[in-house]
């Protein structure tokens, strides 16, 4: 797929680690930031769920109907659909109006969570994550590193969907599978066991310091 004028910023982390809070802090800071060129604009979306598609296949896959939880290759291949759908009708065509676009998760999320969270191949992963983004990947990612203890304190109470009820064992593989892939691609990695305000100002400072070297 050929480069685009836009860009596009992912978030990545294990649940409960924050994502969701500064997606927020990010979409009012981004279009005031200098960063993004006149008439360009942010869209904010996520994965699974960014296309109406997409968010029959999040409910799916987070709260499936009794019976019907897939296995998981089926899950893997749900994500990749949301995935494909979602590069298809709401990022590739942003990016080449020249938009901006902010993503709660992408393919990092499947290869953390299927590939050393299930155990599932990583290079058919591979294989299929160039399938569903026709080889297009993220300008960065910001990986919000936390420690599980803490992300599992922060979701408190609340209910469990099918993924985060997989237990400790499993958000470990997971977590050490982001750690892994942040090394491995040159991710941004940002403590988030910190106040709200100075998490997002970290993300800030990160994420101007790589787009000076984009202007190059
Ligand atoms: N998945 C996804 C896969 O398995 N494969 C894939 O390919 C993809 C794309 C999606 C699920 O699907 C899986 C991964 C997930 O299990 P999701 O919608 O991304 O789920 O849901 P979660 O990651 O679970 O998102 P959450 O909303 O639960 O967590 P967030 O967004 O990380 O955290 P957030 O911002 O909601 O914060 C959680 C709590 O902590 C507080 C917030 O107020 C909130 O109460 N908080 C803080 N408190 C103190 N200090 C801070 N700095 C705080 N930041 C947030």
């Amino acid at each position: 797929m050929a480069r685009s004028k836009g860009r596009l910023l992912v978030l990545e982390g294990i649940d409960g680690c924050g994502k969701t809070s500064q997606l927020q802090q990010l979409s009012s800071w981004l279009p005031t930031s200098g960063l993004m060129p006149a008439g360009s604009q942010l869209i904010v979306t996520r994965e699974p769920g960014g296309t109406a598609l997409g968010k029959s296949l999040r409910e799916l896959l987070l709260h499936p109907p009794q019976d019907a939880d897939p296995g998981p290759t089926a899950e893997l291949l749900m994500y990749a659909a949301d995935r494909a759908q979602h590069v298809d009708r709401v990022i590739q065509p942003a990016l080449e109006r020249g938009d901006w676009v902010l993503s709660d998760r992408f393919t990092g999320s499947t290869m953390a969570y299927q590939g050393y969270g299930r155990g599932l191949d990583r290079e058919l992963i591979t294989d299929l994550e160039r399938i569903a983004t026709r080889g297009l990947s993220p300008d960065v990612t910001v990986w919000l590193d936390i420690p599980l203890a803490l992300s599992v304190q922060r979701r408190g109470s609340r209910e469990e969907d099918r993924i985060e009820a997989e237990g400790f064992a499993f958000l470990e593989r997971v977590s050490n599978g982001f750690s892994n892939l942040a090394k491995a691609h040159g991710w941004v990695s940002v403590m988030a066991d910190r106040p709200l305000l100075e998490v997002a100002e970290a993300i800030q400072t990160a994420l101007l310091t790589r787009a000076a070297s984009w202007q190059r």
